[in-house]
């Protein structure tokens, strides 16, 4: 596959390949983090693919742009994009949750294009805060990417981040929230209520936009116009199914972390067919 995509179809292709390649991965492990990772895949592709300035070659470049994923147990998705985008071979997905490997089942630095540990939800936001501090202290021209979890927002420190973020005038950073309405035990309103979101938001002094999680033309519109607006941190509430692609993985909790059996992988994978 090549690592540098101009047509939209043929990132939808991408697409299919990623959650094809996701689902294999956990399969092949017997655990893993099936739904999230199919929830979020679409706007990492959009990312790796369109949006930002991340590859093998620049990865120690000091004004490359910066990827955290704060929702870190979805760490599958990232694994399977940063393969295609040649930071280490496809084959290394094969040993993804075994014995010394390390592609393990959250973010670490031992995986070549991963900026930061993550995992614990909560961090990453505040990590990318400093970031993008340093990079306006240094008038470093980066950009600093950050995605969330909507049930990732229980954690306060999000909220402090939100509130120093906006203090410092951080307008080159861009939070995405991948919001799918679930989280591990059910929904995000009965687990706990995070509406209303966007006036949430946007009493902390982040600049809002919305857009379908899965339709890519539109996140690489909204994710490429940033900063929306001069002095403001910039947010994308991104509407995403949880288990996006697999008819039964689709809006259904249970498949947080559920590993499908023989019969749902080979039902799965006829789903996931490049048109
Ligand atoms: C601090 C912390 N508490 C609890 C967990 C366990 N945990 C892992 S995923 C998850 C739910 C996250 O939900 P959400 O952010 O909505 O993720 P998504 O729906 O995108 O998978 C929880 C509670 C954790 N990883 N970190
Ligand atoms: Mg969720």
């Amino acid at each position: 596959m090549s690592n540098t995509v101009r047509d939209i179809t043929l990132l939808e292709k991408k697409s299919v390949i990623y959650r094809r390649r996701i689902l294999q991965c956990i399969k092949n492990a017997k655990k893993g983090h099936t739904a999230g990772s199919l929830s979020c895949v679409d706007i990492l592709n959009v990312l790796y693919n369109r949006i930002m300035n991340i590859s093998p070659d620049n990865f120690t470049d000091p004004y490359r742009d910066r990827y955290i994923q704060s929702k870190g147990h979805s760490v599958e998705a990232l694994y399977v994009v940063l393969s295609d985008k040649g930071f280490f071979p496809d084959s290394e997905l094969d040993t993804f949750s075994t014995y010394q490997s390390h592609f393990v089942g959250h973010p670490t630095r031992k995986v070549p294009g991963i900026e930061h540990n993550t995992g614990a939800l909560g961090h990453g936001l505040s990590v990318s805060v400093g970031l993008a501090l340093a990079a306006k202290l240094d008038n470093a021209p980066f950009k600093v990417y950050t995605l969330l979890g909507d049930g990732e927002l229980a954690e306060g420190s999000n909220w402090e981040a939100m509130m120093a973020a906006s203090h410092y005038k951080l307008d080159n950073m861009l939070a995405i929230i991948d919001y799918n309405k679930l989280q591990i035990t059910g929904p995000v309103d009965t687990v706990c209520n995070i509406e209303p979101l966007r006036d949430k938001l946007e009493a902390f002094g982040w600049h809002v936009e919305e857009a379908d999680g899965h339709n890519l033309a539109e996140m690489e519109r909204v994710f490429g116009s940033i900063p929306f607006k001069n002095g403001k941190p910039n947010l994308v509430i991104a509407h995403t199914i949880k288990g996006k692609g697999v008819s039964f993985m689709e809006n259904n909790y249970v498949w947080h972390h559920k590993v499908p059996s023989d019969s749902e992988y080979s039902i799965a994978l006829d789903e996931l067919k490049l048109s």
